[in-house]
Parts: C-alpha cells; sequence; structure tokens
C-alpha cells in the first residue's frame, strides 16, 4: 500500500525526493494514521474471533447471527415520509439558547400539556441491561429522535453511571458520546444526572474537580443538570448547584424520594412536612427546576397527588420535574396522578426499553393524555416508530439483560433503587445464588433498617447493598450485626460512610453503631469537600503527558483522570490498543466474524475500510498467540492477538 503509493507518485519517481519528499507529502502520514487506525479495529475483532466477547457483565453468551437493528422510517401527519437527514422541528433546546436557564425555566413552567422527558439512552439502559448500551447505537437513532421527540423537554444521556461504565466496560470516550450525539440532535436538551458533590462517581471531590466537571459538561453539549445528592444532605447539594450554576446550565436541583409520605407512621423520617422543608431550602438557593426523583419507584399514585400537589400550591411559578422507576407497575399511574396535581414534565422511556427497574412506559402515558388539555405534543405514531428500532436494540443486548421479567412490589419494603436491583440480581445470578436473591432483597432493607432508614441512590445505596451482602455472605442477622460491630470487619464503603465521607444522613447517624464500626477512625461532621484540597489540574496534566506523550491529553482527559484515576488509565490502554471502538457495530462487537465474513467500517466521512475475516491461526504454544488473517481493502493483513483458553 504504501509502495504503491510511492510507485505512483510523481516526484518520487523523478527521484527528486530526498531532502523534502516527506514534508511535501502529508498524504502520506494520512496514508500511515489510517493504516494505523485500521490495525486497531483489527487487533479488537481479532481478539473476539480468538477468545469471544470479553465485555464484562455477560450474563449470557452473545447470540451469533446478531443484526444492526433497522432505522424506521417517521411520517408526518399527513403521511408523507419526513427526511430526517433535514434540519428536525425547532425545540426547548432553541428557547434555552435563545432566552438562556431562568427564562427556558419560566417557559417550561407556562407551558400548557406535560413535557415528557425520554431517559432511554440513560436511564433505561443503566436500569435494564448494565448501562452497557453504546455511543453506536444511540447515534444511529439519533436523527429520527430529533425529529420523532422535538416537542420532548429533553432527552436525558449522559451521567449517572454512564461516564465510569463507558470507559471502565465499553473502551468508550464519555465525552466523544457526547460530542458526537450533541451534532445530531441540535434542537432537544441534553439533560444529565450529577451526583452533587460525587459528580458522576462513588465518593465525594474537591469543590474544583466538581466545577471543572460541569464546565466542561455544559461546553461539550450538557444543557440541564440533575443534581442530587445521595443523602439529601443540603450542604452538598448546594456545591452541585453552585457549579452548575457557574457552567452556564439549567438547574434540576432534586429531592430523592423515599419512603412513602401517605403513611408517616410508617416512615416517620420521610414525612410530607420533611420534603416540603428540603423543597423551600433548595428554593432558597435559586434554582430553575426541582427534580423530584424516585429512585426506586415508590411514589405510590395517592403519594405523587399529595406531595406533588403541595409542592405546585407552596410554589407556584416553580416547573417541576418527576422522575421514577416502574419496578412494582404503579409507574404510569403515578405519572398521570403527579401530572394532574401540577408536574410539568415527567421521566418515561420509549416502551421496550421501560417497564420494571426502567421508567414507565412512553407509548401509554403519550396516548393516555392524547388530545387532552395535558397532551405531551409528542406523536403517539412517531413513538411506535422509535419503539420498532428499540425492540430490535434490546435483543442485541439480551447478553447484558439480567432478565427482570415482572414487576415486583417488595420494592416496597426494600426501596432499592432500579439500576442497583438489576446489578444485584445479576450478582445473585453470577455467584449462583440465584435462589437467595429472596434473601438478599430481605438483607437489603434489614441493613438499612440498623442503617437508621437511609436515603438510598448512589452512592449510598451501595453502603447499603455492600452492607447487606456482607451480612447475606456472613450469614448474620441486622439485630446480630448491631450487637457485635466493634469487633466485626465491615466493607470499606461503609466504614466511609459511617465516618462521613458521604455527607450527613436525614437525622443524623445511629451513633452507637457509628462508633462501634469506625472505632478510631477519623469523623466528619461537615461537608466533605471542604476539609480536600482542590486538585492540581496543571500537575495532573503533566503526569499524564508524562506516561501518554506531550499533547495527548485534552481537558476533558483530565477530567476523567481525576474522577477515575484507575479507569482511565486502563482505558488509555485500551484506546491504544484498539483505537475508537465506537466506530465498530455492535453485532461485531459482541460476536466473533465468521470466515469469509465481509464488513464496512465507516472511520470517518469518506473512509471506509472493507474488512475480510480469512482465518484464526494455530495457537503458538510458546508464546500463547494466534495470528488472525484478515483482507483490508482487498489488501492482506494480519494481527497477532493474544489466545487466552
Ligand atoms: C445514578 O446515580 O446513576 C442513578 O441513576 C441514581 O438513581
Ligand atoms: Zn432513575
Amino acid at each position: 500500500w504504501f509502495l504503491q503509493h510511492l510507485l505512483t507518485n510523481d516526484v518520487f519517481m523523478k527521484g527528486d525526493c530526498w531532502t523534502t519528499y516527506i514534508d511535501d507529502t502529508p498524504s502520506l502520514f494520512a496514508v500511515t494514521k489510517f493504516r494505523n487506525r485500521a490495525t486497531k479495529l483489527l487487533n479488537y475483532l481479532g481478539d473476539v474471533v480468538a477468545n469471544g466477547c470479553r465485555i464484562q457483565g455477560l450474563v449470557q453468551k452473545p447470540q451469533p447471527g446478531l443484526q444492526e437493528p433497522v432505522i424506521p422510517t417517521l411520517y408526518d401527519a399527513q403521511g408523507n415520509v419526513i427526511d430526517v437527514t433535514q434540519e428536525p422541528p425547532k425545540g426547548w433546546r432553541d428557547v434555552l439558547l435563545e432566552q438562556g436557564p431562568a427564562a427556558f425555566a419560566q417557559a417550561v413552567r407556562q407551558h400548557k400539556g406535560v413535557l415528557i422527558m425520554d431517559t432511554t439512552w440513560r436511564d433505561a439502559h443503566q436500569s435494564l441491561l448494565a448501562t452497557r448500551l453504546r455511543t453506536h447505537d444511540m447515534e444511529r437513532i439519533a436523527k429520527t429522535t430529533s425529529h420523532a421527540l422535538s416537542n420532548a423537554f429533553a432527552l436525558e444521556m449522559w451521567g449517572g453511571a454512564t461516564f465510569d461504565v463507558a470507559m471502565r466496560f465499553l473502551h468508550e470516550d464519555p465525552w466523544d458520546r457526547l460530542d458526537r450525539l450533541r451534532k445530531l440532535v441540535p434542537n432537544i436538551p441534553f439533560q444529565m444526572l450529577l451526583r452533587g458533590a460525587n459528580a458522576v462517581g462513588y465518593t465525594s471531590y474537591p469543590d474544583n474537580v466538581v466545577y471543572e466537571f460541569c464546565k466542561q459538561a455544559r461546553n461539550h453539549g450538557v444543557d440541564v443538570f440533575r443534581v442530587f445528592d445521595s443523602l439529601n444532605y443540603v450542604e452538598n447539594l448546594r456545591l452541585g448547584i453552585e457549579a452548575v450554576r457557574q457552567a452556564n446550565g439549567v438547574i434540576e436541583a432534586t429531592v430523592c424520594y423515599t419512603g412513602d409520605v401517605t403513611n408517616p407512621a410508617k416512615h416517620p423520617k420521610y414525612t410530607l412536612e420533611y420534603y416540603l422543608d428540603l423543597v423551600d431550602e433548595l428554593v432558597a438557593l435559586d434554582i430553575h427546576v426541582l427534580g423530584i426523583k424516585d429512585m426506586a419507584g415508590l411514589l405510590k399514585p395517592r403519594a405523587a397527588t399529595m406531595l406533588i400537589g403541595a409542592i405546585r400550591a407552596r410554589h407556584p411559578n416553580l416547573p417541576i420535574h418527576v422522575h421514577m422507576h416502574d419496578t412494582a407497575g404503579a409507574g404510569v399511574a403515578a405519572l398521570m396522578a403527579a401530572a394532574e396535581a401540577g408536574a410539568d414534565i415527567v421521566d418515561l422511556a420509549v416502551d421496550s426499553m421501560s417497564g420494571t427497574t426502567s421508567q414507565p412506559c412512553m407509548g401509554a402515558f403519550v396516548s393516555a393524555l392524547e388530545e387532552t388539555e395535558s397532551d405531551t405534543g409528542v406523536s403517539f405514531e412517531a413513538v411506535q416508530a422509535l419503539n420498532s428500532y428499540w425492540e430490535q436494540t434490546r435483543l442485541l443486548y439480551s447478553c447484558f439483560d439480567p432478565g427482570v421479567k415482572a414487576s415486583d412490589t417488595s420494592v416496597y419494603l426494600h426501596e432499592m433503587p432500579g439500576g442497583q436491583y438489576t446489578n444485584l440480581l445479576f450478582q445473585a445470578q453470577s455467584l449462583g445464588l440465584g435462589t437467595r436473591w429472596g434473601e438478599v432483597k430481605l438483607a437489603y432493607a434489614e441493613a438499612n433498617r440498623i442503617c437508621g432508614d437511609l436515603v438510598k441512590v448512589t452512592p449510598s445505596s451501595k453502603v447499603v447493598g455492600d452492607f447487606a451482602q456482607f451480612m447475606v455472605s456472613n450469614h448474620l442477622t441486622g439485630d446480630e450485626v448491631a450487637e457485635r460491630a466493634a469487633t466485626l470487619s465491615f466493607p470499606k464503603s461503609v466504614v466511609e460512610f459511617f465516618q462521613g465521607y458521604l455527607g450527613q444522613p436525614v437525622g443524623g447517624f445511629p451513633e452507637e453503631l457509628r462508633a462501634a464500626i469506625i472505632r478510631d477512625a477519623p469523623r466528619i461532621d461537615t461537608r466533605p469537600g471542604a476539609t480536600m484540597e482542590p486538585l492540581d489540574f496543571d500537575q495532573l496534566r503533566r503526569d499524564l503527558e508524562d506516561k501518554w506523550g506531550p499533547g495527548s491529553i485534552r481537558d476533558v482527559d483530565l477530567v476523567s483522570a481525576a474522577l477515575y484515576p484507575a479507569v482511565f488509565d486502563e482505558f488509555q490502554s485500551q484506546r491504544q490498543k484498539f483505537g475508537d471502538l465506537s466506530l465498530i457495530p455492535t453485532p461485531l462487537f459482541l460476536t466473533p466474524l465468521e470466515t469469509n465474513q465481509e464488513i464496512q467500517v465507516q472511520l470517518e466521512v469518506g473512509k471506509t475500510l472493507i474488512i475480510r475475516y480469512i482465518a484464526l491461526g494455530p495457537l503458538q504454544t510458546a508464546t500463547a498467540k494466534r495470528d488472525v488473517y484478515f483482507e483490508i481493502n482487498g489488501e492482506p493483513r494480519i494481527v497477532t492477538v493474544d489466545d487466552l483458553s
């Protein structure tokens, strides 16, 4: 290839090339770069041929013969085909760009119908498919979505666990995901989930890390930031809120809902008054939108009426956005009640990505309100079209689906968040403890009780989950743990929580248990970030460039490394080995190519690789490696991969 390039080059063939040929022929480097990128992709495809899919979190082996989902056709109200390559209709993002966050929020409040947010690209797959949805599959449907949901309040597409999982398990860059989707969807606001002082991590970070994270997220296309704290601790929330304000994002300050406001006797900490006081504190921080985040799906319809109705009466001008999961099966009813009581926006997922541990069903909600005063403005037919894509896509990912097949009202007892429910179920199944799943749920409820009835959402939910697993694996009841706490060796997350590293829980810590668990370790009784030294980003850049090469570290890489140092390090190594894996279609990402199978991978516009897989070479026993034979654009190519069998 290289030789061919030289032999067809006039300057080279004239022999006049010894001094300036390389400088004057940049296309030479383009060829080399192209070859490097191609080789990296072959390294991955060859690895899958030799070893099968090695992405962690597989519930079952990916099925052979998977196909790329078909992109649906959209029709307008007159039955004409919509050309989705054309500019989409203007949406709420145009209002935001023209008027800024405060006026945008007021326009939302004054809007007559109920607005929807589609969570399919973030929470739905986090809660159903172990967060394994790849950029590739969102990108393929992005333009269609920008037309189909042009009236939506937002698409939730970033943050929460997606940041970590993209790098750690999918070998993808979360910032690239944001950039690429933003280009394809100019009209619908993008929303992210920000864990307050925990950003998109599981621990507290220095304040300047949270500020820098929000600045970069905003610059790369996040519009609305749902800011919550896993303990509803206002000092942590305040930090996140101020970081979003400084980044000029829409501040959706959020109250996490737990317990049951209709039954204060059973849930004495989380009464209607508790929530109303917390909302007042947030409103005093000059927020744009109030989020009610029911991460487990505990909001029964009557509770929605009470809670949203009371907030609406107290704060008539405040836009209210309700989020919930459908684990118990009452989701659509509860969101209808919330809308009736005055909620402006509700969260839904496209039908085949909805229900159980995910959000309630978009098609059901949209059609229930069609032609009423609360009409969502989203066409039922458009939802059907999107659903035909997501039905097929969900099947592609069934290897990551632990298979929650039905509603489960036991969530009212254990209060496990949707994403954690599937995660713990998967862990129980992979440890061969599937039959003890009921026991895990009971232990979770028990762990929560002895921790003092916490708000449970990432990362506090991880503390309760780790506590529960500790009880199950050591055959301890809650009371036994409480009695013997001073002599037990608790998981690190539990000890750190009791030290105060996540902040202060509602009503304070159960002090006797706390003392027994943390013993002589330091305790923090204020906001954890307030005691942390700011991160030295300049030093971090120097360290990373020493390792990965001068000029190789972007500002966003600094943020990734600040939040997840070890994950970022591993991600960089994978990126050097495999290149940009998000280019590979999901069937090929998950399943080996078949002999003589030919595929096309578009590296960029106008640069497509035609790859044919020829054969897998024999095992070289001395090195435990194999050669894998391919053709790229007709040229033979061999890569050598480790054989892990
Ligand atoms: C997250 O923090 O990732 C959540 O989805 C919490 O509900
Ligand atoms: Zn959620």
